[in-house]
Protein backbone atom coordinates (compact mmCIF):
# COMPACT_ATOMS: atom_id res chain seq x y z
CA UNK A 1 0.00 0.00 0.00
CA UNK A 2 2.44 2.08 0.78
CA UNK A 3 4.73 1.92 -2.11
CA UNK A 4 2.24 1.98 -4.24
CA UNK A 5 1.71 5.65 -3.16
CA UNK A 6 5.16 6.51 -3.43
CA UNK A 7 5.11 4.97 -7.05
CA UNK A 8 2.01 7.50 -7.72
CA UNK A 9 3.69 10.30 -5.91
CA UNK A 10 6.70 10.17 -8.24
CA UNK A 11 4.44 9.40 -11.73
CA UNK A 12 2.55 13.15 -10.63
CA UNK A 13 6.12 14.60 -10.01
CA UNK A 14 7.74 13.07 -13.51
CA UNK A 15 4.68 14.18 -15.51
CA UNK A 16 4.27 17.56 -14.02
CA UNK A 17 8.16 18.24 -14.60
CA UNK A 18 7.46 17.24 -18.24
CA UNK A 19 5.50 20.87 -18.24
CA UNK A 20 2.81 19.44 -20.28
CA UNK A 21 0.28 22.20 -20.71
CA UNK A 22 -3.20 21.91 -21.17
CA UNK A 23 -4.98 22.58 -24.81
CA UNK A 24 -7.14 25.94 -23.78
CA UNK A 25 -9.50 24.74 -26.98
CA UNK A 26 -12.77 23.87 -25.13
CA UNK A 27 -14.87 22.76 -27.71
CA UNK A 28 -14.31 20.58 -30.57
CA UNK A 29 -15.98 18.63 -32.96
CA UNK A 30 -19.29 20.59 -32.27
CA UNK A 31 -22.31 18.88 -34.29
CA UNK A 32 -24.09 21.34 -36.52
CA UNK A 33 -26.73 19.68 -36.97
CA UNK A 34 -28.02 19.81 -33.06
CA UNK A 35 -28.59 21.99 -30.28
CA UNK A 36 -26.16 20.50 -27.77
CA UNK A 37 -22.53 20.48 -27.86
CA UNK A 38 -21.79 16.47 -26.43
CA UNK A 39 -18.55 17.21 -24.77
CA UNK A 40 -16.17 19.96 -24.01
CA UNK A 41 -13.27 18.08 -22.72
CA UNK A 42 -10.02 19.49 -24.07
CA UNK A 43 -8.55 17.23 -26.66
CA UNK A 44 -4.85 16.81 -26.29
CA UNK A 45 -2.55 18.08 -29.47
CA UNK A 46 -0.81 15.14 -30.96
CA UNK A 47 2.21 16.66 -29.41
CA UNK A 48 0.76 16.72 -25.91
CA UNK A 49 -0.99 13.11 -26.94
CA UNK A 50 2.70 11.30 -27.68
CA UNK A 51 4.00 12.86 -24.28
CA UNK A 52 1.40 12.22 -21.98
CA UNK A 53 1.23 8.53 -23.71
CA UNK A 54 4.85 8.02 -23.24
CA UNK A 55 5.33 8.72 -19.68
CA UNK A 56 2.00 7.01 -19.36
CA UNK A 57 3.48 3.81 -21.44
CA UNK A 58 6.76 3.92 -19.13
CA UNK A 59 4.40 4.31 -15.29
CA UNK A 60 1.32 1.65 -15.85
CA UNK A 61 3.70 -1.46 -15.15
CA UNK A 62 5.18 0.10 -12.44
CA UNK A 63 2.20 1.00 -10.63
CA UNK A 64 0.85 -2.73 -11.78
CA UNK A 65 4.01 -4.40 -9.91
CA UNK A 66 3.50 -1.73 -6.97
CA UNK A 67 0.15 -2.52 -6.29
CA UNK A 68 0.83 -6.45 -6.48
CA UNK A 69 -2.07 -6.80 -9.61
CA UNK A 70 -0.33 -8.17 -12.70
CA UNK A 71 0.28 -6.01 -15.72
CA UNK A 72 -1.66 -5.72 -18.74
CA UNK A 73 -4.74 -7.14 -16.86
CA UNK A 74 -7.57 -4.83 -15.38
CA UNK A 75 -8.63 -5.50 -11.68
CA UNK A 76 -11.96 -7.74 -11.17
CA UNK A 77 -15.39 -6.23 -12.29
CA UNK A 78 -16.52 -3.85 -9.15
CA UNK A 79 -13.51 -4.28 -6.82
CA UNK A 80 -12.43 -0.71 -7.37
CA UNK A 81 -14.96 1.43 -5.35
CA UNK A 82 -15.16 4.88 -6.29
CA UNK A 83 -16.19 7.83 -3.63
CA UNK A 84 -18.54 10.76 -5.26
CA UNK A 85 -19.09 14.34 -4.00
CA UNK A 86 -21.91 15.35 -6.13
CA UNK A 87 -22.18 19.22 -5.74
CA UNK A 88 -25.85 21.00 -7.33
CA UNK A 89 -25.14 24.52 -8.43
CA UNK A 90 -28.19 26.20 -9.11
CA UNK A 91 -28.77 29.75 -9.55
CA UNK A 92 -30.20 32.23 -6.58
CA UNK A 93 -34.08 31.67 -7.84
CA UNK A 94 -33.49 27.52 -7.14
CA UNK A 95 -33.63 26.68 -11.01
CA UNK A 96 -31.45 24.14 -11.46
CA UNK A 97 -32.21 22.12 -8.32
CA UNK A 98 -32.13 18.13 -8.01
CA UNK A 99 -34.03 15.63 -5.48
CA UNK A 100 -32.23 13.23 -3.60
CA UNK A 101 -33.89 10.60 -6.48
CA UNK A 102 -32.91 12.44 -8.98
CA UNK A 103 -29.15 12.27 -7.79
CA UNK A 104 -30.13 8.53 -7.16
CA UNK A 105 -31.08 8.07 -10.85
CA UNK A 106 -28.20 9.36 -12.41
CA UNK A 107 -26.24 7.17 -9.54
CA UNK A 108 -28.03 3.90 -10.64
CA UNK A 109 -27.38 4.94 -14.57
CA UNK A 110 -23.44 5.72 -13.80
CA UNK A 111 -23.48 1.99 -11.91
CA UNK A 112 -24.63 0.20 -14.55
CA UNK A 113 -23.05 1.46 -17.36
CA UNK A 114 -19.77 0.84 -15.60
CA UNK A 115 -21.30 -2.84 -14.26
CA UNK A 116 -18.67 -4.60 -17.11
CA UNK A 117 -15.65 -2.29 -15.34
CA UNK A 118 -13.15 -2.68 -12.38
CA UNK A 119 -15.56 0.43 -10.92
CA UNK A 120 -17.96 1.21 -8.72
CA UNK A 121 -19.32 4.61 -7.55
CA UNK A 122 -20.41 5.20 -4.03
CA UNK A 123 -22.60 8.72 -3.18
CA UNK A 124 -20.67 10.03 0.13
CA UNK A 125 -21.78 13.59 -0.01
CA UNK A 126 -24.87 15.87 -1.80
CA UNK A 127 -23.73 19.88 -1.43
CA UNK A 128 -26.20 22.01 -2.60
CA UNK A 129 -25.20 25.72 -3.51
CA UNK A 130 -27.48 28.69 -4.94
CA UNK A 131 -24.79 30.86 -6.89
CA UNK A 132 -25.87 32.54 -10.03
CA UNK A 133 -22.37 33.09 -12.06
CA UNK A 134 -21.31 28.78 -10.59
CA UNK A 135 -24.59 27.89 -12.45
CA UNK A 136 -23.87 29.20 -15.87
CA UNK A 137 -19.87 28.92 -15.36
CA UNK A 138 -18.29 27.45 -18.03
CA UNK A 139 -14.99 25.46 -19.13
CA UNK A 140 -12.24 27.34 -17.74
CA UNK A 141 -13.82 30.34 -16.74
CA UNK A 142 -12.99 32.31 -13.53
CA UNK A 143 -16.40 30.77 -12.18
CA UNK A 144 -15.69 27.14 -13.08
CA UNK A 145 -12.23 28.29 -10.99
CA UNK A 146 -14.22 30.09 -7.88
CA UNK A 147 -16.56 26.95 -7.78
CA UNK A 148 -14.30 24.49 -7.70
CA UNK A 149 -12.34 25.61 -5.61
CA UNK A 150 -14.81 26.20 -2.85
CA UNK A 151 -16.38 22.79 -2.98
CA UNK A 152 -13.87 20.49 -4.14
CA UNK A 153 -13.64 17.39 -1.69
CA UNK A 154 -11.50 14.38 -1.09
CA UNK A 155 -7.94 14.00 -3.30
CA UNK A 156 -6.93 12.21 -6.70
CA UNK A 157 -9.19 9.09 -5.92
CA UNK A 158 -12.28 10.85 -5.67
CA UNK A 159 -14.48 11.85 -8.00
CA UNK A 160 -16.33 15.38 -7.98
CA UNK A 161 -19.56 16.01 -9.63
CA UNK A 162 -21.07 19.02 -10.54
CA UNK A 163 -24.34 19.99 -12.24
CA UNK A 164 -25.01 23.76 -13.35
CA UNK A 165 -26.54 24.68 -16.86
CA UNK A 166 -22.90 25.64 -18.19
CA UNK A 167 -24.73 27.17 -21.43
CA UNK A 168 -23.51 27.35 -25.29
CA UNK A 169 -25.70 24.44 -25.64
CA UNK A 170 -22.69 21.83 -23.84
CA UNK A 171 -23.33 18.71 -22.35
CA UNK A 172 -20.15 18.59 -19.53
CA UNK A 173 -16.61 18.24 -19.18
CA UNK A 174 -14.10 16.55 -17.33
CA UNK A 175 -10.68 16.31 -16.72
CA UNK A 176 -7.88 13.42 -17.35
CA UNK A 177 -5.96 11.62 -14.39
CA UNK A 178 -3.16 12.95 -15.71
CA UNK A 179 -4.31 16.46 -15.29
CA UNK A 180 -4.35 16.14 -11.30
CA UNK A 181 -0.98 17.09 -10.69
CA UNK A 182 -0.77 20.32 -11.98
CA UNK A 183 -4.26 21.15 -11.29
CA UNK A 184 -6.05 19.34 -8.03
CA UNK A 185 -8.24 21.43 -7.31
CA UNK A 186 -9.83 21.64 -11.04
CA UNK A 187 -10.02 17.84 -10.81
CA UNK A 188 -13.85 16.43 -11.75
CA UNK A 189 -16.39 16.34 -14.34
CA UNK A 190 -19.35 19.00 -14.41
CA UNK A 191 -22.61 17.93 -16.49
CA UNK A 192 -25.56 19.44 -17.64
CA UNK A 193 -27.94 19.53 -15.37
CA UNK A 194 -30.88 18.85 -17.68
CA UNK A 195 -28.82 16.09 -19.28
CA UNK A 196 -29.22 13.89 -15.80
CA UNK A 197 -32.34 10.91 -16.29
CA UNK A 198 -35.78 12.25 -17.10
CA UNK A 199 -34.07 15.73 -17.72
CA UNK A 200 -35.23 18.06 -20.60
CA UNK A 201 -31.81 17.75 -23.11
CA UNK A 202 -33.44 14.82 -25.34
CA UNK A 203 -31.89 13.42 -26.56
CA UNK A 204 -29.20 13.61 -24.35
CA UNK A 205 -31.21 12.86 -21.21
CA UNK A 206 -30.62 9.42 -19.91
CA UNK A 207 -27.85 10.38 -17.80
CA UNK A 208 -25.17 9.11 -20.39
CA UNK A 209 -23.47 12.35 -20.35
CA UNK A 210 -22.19 11.71 -17.04
CA UNK A 211 -21.37 7.89 -18.11
CA UNK A 212 -19.38 9.68 -20.91
CA UNK A 213 -17.67 12.49 -18.90
CA UNK A 214 -16.65 10.16 -16.07
CA UNK A 215 -15.13 8.13 -18.90
CA UNK A 216 -12.88 10.63 -19.61
CA UNK A 217 -11.67 11.19 -15.68
CA UNK A 218 -11.07 7.96 -15.20
CA UNK A 219 -8.73 8.27 -18.57
CA UNK A 220 -10.25 7.12 -21.73
CA UNK A 221 -10.39 9.38 -25.11
CA UNK A 222 -13.02 9.88 -27.16
CA UNK A 223 -13.48 7.12 -29.91
CA UNK A 224 -12.44 8.71 -32.63
CA UNK A 225 -9.49 10.84 -31.22
CA UNK A 226 -6.87 10.53 -34.05
CA UNK A 227 -9.38 10.01 -37.06
CA UNK A 228 -8.62 6.66 -38.99
CA UNK A 229 -4.64 6.85 -38.64
CA UNK A 230 -2.25 6.42 -35.74
CA UNK A 231 -3.41 4.82 -32.28
CA UNK A 232 -6.56 6.77 -32.13
CA UNK A 233 -7.93 6.77 -28.73
CA UNK A 234 -5.17 4.33 -27.68
CA UNK A 235 -7.63 1.13 -27.26
CA UNK A 236 -7.28 -1.78 -29.76
CA UNK A 237 -10.94 -2.88 -29.50
CA UNK A 238 -12.64 0.10 -30.33
CA UNK A 239 -12.55 0.12 -34.39
CA UNK A 240 -11.20 3.39 -35.01
CA UNK A 241 -13.72 6.46 -36.05
CA UNK A 242 -13.22 9.23 -38.61
CA UNK A 243 -15.29 11.73 -36.56
CA UNK A 244 -18.08 12.06 -33.65
CA UNK A 245 -21.11 9.81 -34.72
CA UNK A 246 -24.69 11.48 -34.03
CA UNK A 247 -27.72 10.13 -33.20
CA UNK A 248 -27.35 6.32 -34.12
CA UNK A 249 -25.84 5.34 -37.31
CA UNK A 250 -25.99 2.04 -37.43
CA UNK A 251 -23.76 0.01 -40.54
CA UNK A 252 -21.29 3.47 -39.84
CA UNK A 253 -17.86 2.68 -40.96
CA UNK A 254 -16.05 5.49 -41.65
CA UNK A 255 -12.60 4.00 -41.33
CA UNK A 256 -13.10 1.13 -43.87
CA UNK A 257 -9.40 0.06 -43.92
CA UNK A 258 -6.00 0.44 -41.95
CA UNK A 259 -4.54 0.19 -39.33
CA UNK A 260 -6.92 -0.04 -35.91
CA UNK A 261 -10.08 0.54 -38.30
CA UNK A 262 -11.33 -3.61 -38.85
CA UNK A 263 -15.27 -3.56 -38.02
CA UNK A 264 -17.76 -1.17 -37.93
CA UNK A 265 -17.63 2.19 -36.19
CA UNK A 266 -18.33 1.56 -32.71
CA UNK A 267 -21.10 4.03 -32.25
CA UNK A 268 -22.70 2.46 -29.21
CA UNK A 269 -19.80 3.15 -26.82
CA UNK A 270 -20.03 5.42 -24.52
CA UNK A 271 -17.03 7.65 -25.97
CA UNK A 272 -18.33 8.32 -29.02
CA UNK A 273 -20.84 11.16 -29.62
CA UNK A 274 -24.45 9.62 -30.32
CA UNK A 275 -27.57 10.03 -28.59
CA UNK A 276 -27.78 8.47 -25.22
CA UNK A 277 -30.45 5.56 -25.80
CA UNK A 278 -27.55 4.29 -28.85
CA UNK A 279 -24.97 4.43 -26.34
CA UNK A 280 -24.49 1.26 -24.30
CA UNK A 281 -20.97 -0.11 -23.41
CA UNK A 282 -17.35 0.36 -22.61
CA UNK A 283 -15.00 -2.17 -24.57
CA UNK A 284 -12.29 -4.88 -22.34
CA UNK A 285 -10.08 -2.89 -23.50
CA UNK A 286 -11.11 0.54 -22.30
CA UNK A 287 -12.15 -1.38 -18.51
CA UNK A 288 -8.02 -1.51 -18.80
CA UNK A 289 -7.12 1.12 -19.77
CA UNK A 290 -9.02 3.07 -17.58
CA UNK A 291 -7.88 0.87 -14.34
CA UNK A 292 -4.02 1.20 -15.38
CA UNK A 293 -4.62 5.03 -15.77
CA UNK A 294 -6.19 5.51 -12.28
CA UNK A 295 -3.71 2.84 -10.84
CA UNK A 296 -0.86 5.25 -12.36
CA UNK A 297 -2.13 8.55 -11.59
CA UNK A 298 -4.99 8.60 -9.00
CA UNK A 299 -3.68 5.97 -6.64
CA UNK A 300 -7.13 3.84 -7.01
CA1 LIG B 1 -9.22 2.19 -30.95
CA1 LIG C 1 -13.94 0.32 -39.81
CA1 LIG D 1 -27.58 4.56 -22.92
ZN1 LIG E 1 -15.97 13.76 -24.33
Amino acid sequence: MKLAKITVALAMFALSSQAIAENDVAIGHANSNASFLRCGTPTPSEKQMELRESHFEKMKGNAAKASGDTPGYARAIGSVTIDVYFHVITDTKGTGALTDTQINNQMNVLNRAYANTPFKFNLVTVSRTANDAWYTAGYGSTAETQMKTALRKGDATDLNFYTNNMGGGLLGWATFPSDYASKPLMDGVVVLVHSLPGGSAAPYNEGDTATHEVGHWLGLYHTFQGGCTGSGDFVTDTPAEKSAAYGCPTGRDSCPKGKGSTGLDPITNFMDYTDDSCMNEFSPGQALRADEQVKTYRGL
